[in-house]
């Protein structure tokens, strides 16, 4: 070989071999702050998966199984959890003994069962998705599955599985479906976690056998046979082994979309953190989702009157977006299909408000202020300025609403519910707005400000 041809080969290689080291690093994520590192994900790929569920802002929550069935008593009697009710949880509370708990999903037959009712009704309250129990502690299966007789195909009187027009109707009218799974607990199939022991000898077994012959394959017909699944909600993990976690984790690869909650256990952290019944004081640095009851337990309970009022929930969703994070509204339906009554009206009363003020949550992120005395505040920042939403609780009642420390020079001010100009001005205190005398909207009153560059609050 000529030296020249060998010269003009050693530069093709050299070329060759740093093409391959460029793509190589194009492609390894750098710092990614990726919740699931075994995917190799960037921050991009995770804030472009978590995107519509950041600006979803509120979900509904449904506890449905065949507790609802027992309504909170048990054997004549209503079962008490503390001084609380019970929903999901009194086959544990009352010790009832497997054969005898498998009766009640004889009575388990949800003739009245309309999901695309409950999807509208989502989706009326302003609901941007539906997180379902397809299986909560009992081990009952609201789908039909493969891996275990008790489901709802072979266990009630009903036979069909309930997942599955869901997840149609949910399709048909654009809302995201979530699933919920009890990973661990599981109080019939042998071998999953009791809660203080098992009170029945059938239920003993070893749970890394539970989790290899129900749990991941129920999983694993959850995440192939119901389309898009947005989100998957595990519960109590208890001390499930490391293994079992890993192998429920790999399934998600089956919807490389998903988001998971931080329930899972083992070393997985999930996308978002789930504080339940209550709001965290401040905002929080991670993406997180409080679910709440609408009453007090989070099955259907006949005994369970203590409804909060809608202007809790409200003002509930308005404080939550106000801090960044997600509300998942829980309702409990009867055994017949049936949403209660308290928790429609609510969920429609909701929906008025959202209708109004839906722009001051959706896409919105936590509040520019660490307090404000007459309510909360939520934002949305743009490359010019930024819209700040006050949500005034307490109405002032001297004809002004001072927005404290505001610096920046306003550009708009207007009631979200009349879009009217409201008359603003600057001072060393902040912005100063004239408003009505008496709140257009006792519970929450939602004002646009919209103001000039980067924000500037003192
Ligand atoms: O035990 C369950 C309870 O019944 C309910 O499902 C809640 C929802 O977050 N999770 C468990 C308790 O943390």
């Amino acid at each position: 070989m000529k030296q020249k041809d060998k010269k003009r080969i050693l530069k093709i290689n050299l070329f060759l071999i740093l093409s391959f080291c460029i793509s190589v690093f194009a492609k390894t994520p750098q710092n990614s702050g990726s919740t699931r590192p075994y995917e190799k994900e960037t921050k991009q790929q995770r804030d472009e998966r978590m995107q519509w569920w950041r600006e979803a802002k509120f979900g509904m929550f449904i506890h449905w199984g065949v507790y609802s069935v027992l309504g909170g008593s048990y054997d004549g009697k209503q079962v008490l959890l503390k001084d609380n009710y019970v929903g999901p949880w009194i086959m544990q509370r009352g010790k009832i003994p497997v054969e005898d708990y498998k009766e009640y999903a004889k009575q388990f037959n949800p003739v009245d069962y309309d999901p695309e009712f409950w999807v509208l009704l989502a989706k009326e309250a302003g609901m941007k998705y539906i997180v379902i129990t397809s299986k909560h502690h009992e081990g009952f299966a609201l789908f039909d599955s493969r891996v275990s007789d008790w489901d709802v195909v072979d266990a009630t009187p009903y036979g069909k599985d309930l997942l599955k027009p869901l997840a149609e109707a949910c399709r048909k009218h654009g809302m995201k479906l979530g699933f919920y799974y009890s990973q661990s607990s599981d109080w019939i199939n042998p071998g999953g976690r009791k809660p203080g022991g098992a009170w029945d000898d059938a239920q003993k077994g070893d749970m890394k056998d539970y989790v290899r012959d129900v749990a991941v394959p129920q999983v694993r017909e959850l995440l192939t046979n119901y389309g898009d699944v947005a989100v998957m909600w595990w519960d109590t993990p208890g001390s499930i082994p490391q293994e079992c976690t890993d192998a429920l984790q790999e399934l998600m690869k089956l919807q490389p979309n998903i988001i998971t909650n931080s329930r899972l256990g083992g070393k997985h952290p999930g996308d978002f953190k789930t504080p339940e019944q209550k709001i965290p004081s401040t905002a929080l640095s991670y993406d997180w989702e409080t679910c709440m009851t609408m009453n007090k337990g989070w099955g259907y309970n006949k005994n369970d009157h203590e409804w909060k009022s809608t202007e809790t929930l409200i003002r509930n969703l308005a404080d939550i977006a106000s801090k960044g994070g997600n509300y998942l509204l829980n309702v409990g339906p009867t055994a017949q299909g049936v949403i209660p009554e308290p928790s429609i009206v609510r969920l429609k009363e909701i929906g008025r408000w959202m209708n109004v003020n839906g722009e001051s949550i959706y896409t919105t992120t936590d509040s520019p202020f660490k307090e404000i005395a007459w309510g909360r505040c939520t934002k949305k920042l743009h490359d010019d300025g930024a819209v700040l939403y006050l949500h005034v609780f307490e109405w002032p009642t001297d004809g002004e609403l001072i927005v404290p420390g505001i610096k920046n020079e306003v550009k708009k001010c207007y009631l979200l519910e009349d879009k009217k100009t409201l008359v603003t001005s600057s001072s060393d205190k902040g912005v100063a707005i004239k408003i009505p005398d008496t709140a257009p909207d006792k519970i929450d009153t939602v004002i646009f400000l919209e103001v000039a560059g980067d924000l500037k609050i003192e």
